[in-house]
Parts: structure tokens; C-alpha cells; sequence
């Protein structure tokens, strides 16, 4: 089995100190941050997602998967180059009311923040309003908004409704993601953008601010 494969079966075996031991070791073996991050924690959540689906993995085995890749992140996060071509451009970022999942924001905040954005993260189940306060709070160029859950994504256009009512729409650029979001269902409820993952994200915030 490949190094990367070792640190995969970790994370979904939900085994916190094997998946640190053995991403040490990719480190330690000179394996590119990003290279670790996508063969093998990612990887790892890609064998839990079906078998959950399916009914074979539970909530509580989830979230140890969970716990598992987060200790991997922690320690490949300081390794990321970091660039200041974004200056010192704020990011808000969420996940939306009613959802909890955070694995792919955390991940997104993490290389926002490699990319030299200064990222306000607001955790998850953020609500429009509270969303709205931080805008006035926070001021940011870019604001994150992430949906798991079909029944979450409308909140997304909610949140847009109310950061419209609340006149500060021409403050902000708005970016959207999520395992169920799509480009044009990003434009039918008004958000600037859609990306597909992390690194596309940085991308599109880095051009947005640019311009
Ligand atoms: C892990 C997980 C959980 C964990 C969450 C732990 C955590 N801390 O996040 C736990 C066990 C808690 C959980 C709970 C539930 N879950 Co869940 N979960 C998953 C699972 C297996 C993996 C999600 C994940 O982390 N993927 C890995 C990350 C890296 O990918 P990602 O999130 O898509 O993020 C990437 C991109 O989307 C993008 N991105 C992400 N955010 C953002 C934000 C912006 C701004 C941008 C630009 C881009 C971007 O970049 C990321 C990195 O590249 C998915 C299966 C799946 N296929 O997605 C189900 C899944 C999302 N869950 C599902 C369900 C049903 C639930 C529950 C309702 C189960 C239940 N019966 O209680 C609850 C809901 C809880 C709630 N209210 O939110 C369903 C949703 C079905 C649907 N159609 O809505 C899925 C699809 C599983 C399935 N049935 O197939 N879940």
C-alpha cells in the first residue's frame, strides 16, 4: 500500500494518532503539502462517503473520520506556502443555518489563508442575520457561504436576500460551494461565483480582489 493510501485508510478507519504518525511521515519524506492533503486525508473521507451513503458507516464513525483528517490537516496547514497577493483582503466564511458540516470550509479557509487572505470564519448553522453582522462588523471584500445538505442550500439565498435588504449587496463579492451547489443554481439565487474546491476558490477570490 502507497504512503498516501496508509494515511487514506487511517482517516477512514477514524485512527487520530496513526493518521498523524503517518502524514509526519509523508512530511518528513518531502511529499508536496497539497499532494498530502488530496491522496491521502481527502481520499480518505472520499472511501467514507459512499459507505455512509449506503448505510454501512454511522454518524458517530463519521465524525471520528472527521476528527482523524483534522489532525493530518494540522499539521500539513503550517507547511502551506503562503503568497500576500491577495494583500490583506478579508474573507468571511460559513457554513449556512441548519448545516454542521465543516470539513470542506475548514479545508477552503485553509487555503484562503495560504493564498494570504485574512479569513473571519464563522463556524457553522450561521444564520443570515448573523452573517449580516459580521459584514458590518468585519467589513470583507469576499463572502464564503458552504452547503452539504439540499435542504441547507436554500438558506444560501436567504442569507443573499438579507445582506441585499440590509443594502450592503454592492459591498461584497459572494462566492458559493458545497458538495450539492452547481454553477447556474450559484447564479439563480444571485451569488458571484460557484467553485468546485479549495484551490478554485483561491483562485476566484484572488481575481475578484484584483480587479
Ligand atoms: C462527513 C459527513 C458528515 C459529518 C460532518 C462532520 C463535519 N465536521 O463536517 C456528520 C456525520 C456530522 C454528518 C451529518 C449529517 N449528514 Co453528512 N456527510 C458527510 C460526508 C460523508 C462527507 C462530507 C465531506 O466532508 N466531504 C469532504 C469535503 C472536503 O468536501 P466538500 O464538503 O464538498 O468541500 C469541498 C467543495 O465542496 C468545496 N467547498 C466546500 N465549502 C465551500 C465553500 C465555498 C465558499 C466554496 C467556494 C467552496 C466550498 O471545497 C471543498 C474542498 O475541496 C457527505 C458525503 C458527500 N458525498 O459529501 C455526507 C452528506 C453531505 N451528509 C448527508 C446527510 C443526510 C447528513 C445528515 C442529515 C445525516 C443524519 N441523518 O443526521 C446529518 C446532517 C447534519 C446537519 N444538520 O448538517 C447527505 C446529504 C444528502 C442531501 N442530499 O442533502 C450526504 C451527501 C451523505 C449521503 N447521504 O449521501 N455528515
Amino acid at each position: 500500500m502507497s504512503d498516501f493510501k496508509k494515511v487514506a485508510a487511517a482517516v477512514f478507519e477514524g485512527d487520530p494518532e496513526s493518521v498523524q504518525s503517518l502524514t509526519q511521515q509523508l512530511i518528513d519524506s518531502g511529499a508536496a503539502p497539497l499532494d498530502i492533503v488530496n491522496n491521502g486525508l481527502l481520499a480518505g473521507m472520499d472511501i467514507v462517503a459512499p459507505k455512509f451513503k449506503a448505510g454501512e458507516m454511522f454518524i458517530p464513525e463519521v465524525m471520528m473520520s472527521a476528527k482523524a483528517l483534522a489532525e493530518g490537516m494540522k499539521l500539513v496547514k503550517p507547511l502551506l506556502s503562503t503568497d500576500d497577493s491577495a494583500g490583506v483582503a478579508t474573507f468571511l466564511m460559513g457554513t449556512v443555518k441548519g448545516d454542521l458540516h465543516d470539513i470542506g470550509k475548514n479545508l477552503v479557509v485553509m487555503i484562503l489563508e495560504s493564498g494570504g487572505f485574512n479569513v473571519v470564519d464563522l463556524g457553522i448553522d450561521v444564520s443570515p442575520e448573523k452573517f449580516v453582522d459580521a459584514i458590518k462588523e468585519h467589513r470583507p471584500k469576499i463572502v464564503g457561504m458552504c452547503a452539504l445538505l439540499t435542504t441547507t442550500m436554500m438558506a444560501m439565498k436567504e442569507t443573499i436576500e438579507l445582506i441585499t435588504e440590509a443594502g450592503l449587496r454592492d459591498n461584497v463579492k459572494i462566492l458559493v460551494g458545497g458538495a450539492p451547489l452547481y454553477p447556474e443554481f450559484a447564479e439563480k439565487i444571485g451569488a458571484d461565483g460557484y467553485c468546485v474546491d479549495a484551490v478554485a476558490c483561491k483562485e476566484m477570490a484572488a481575481a475578484m480582489v484584483a480587479n
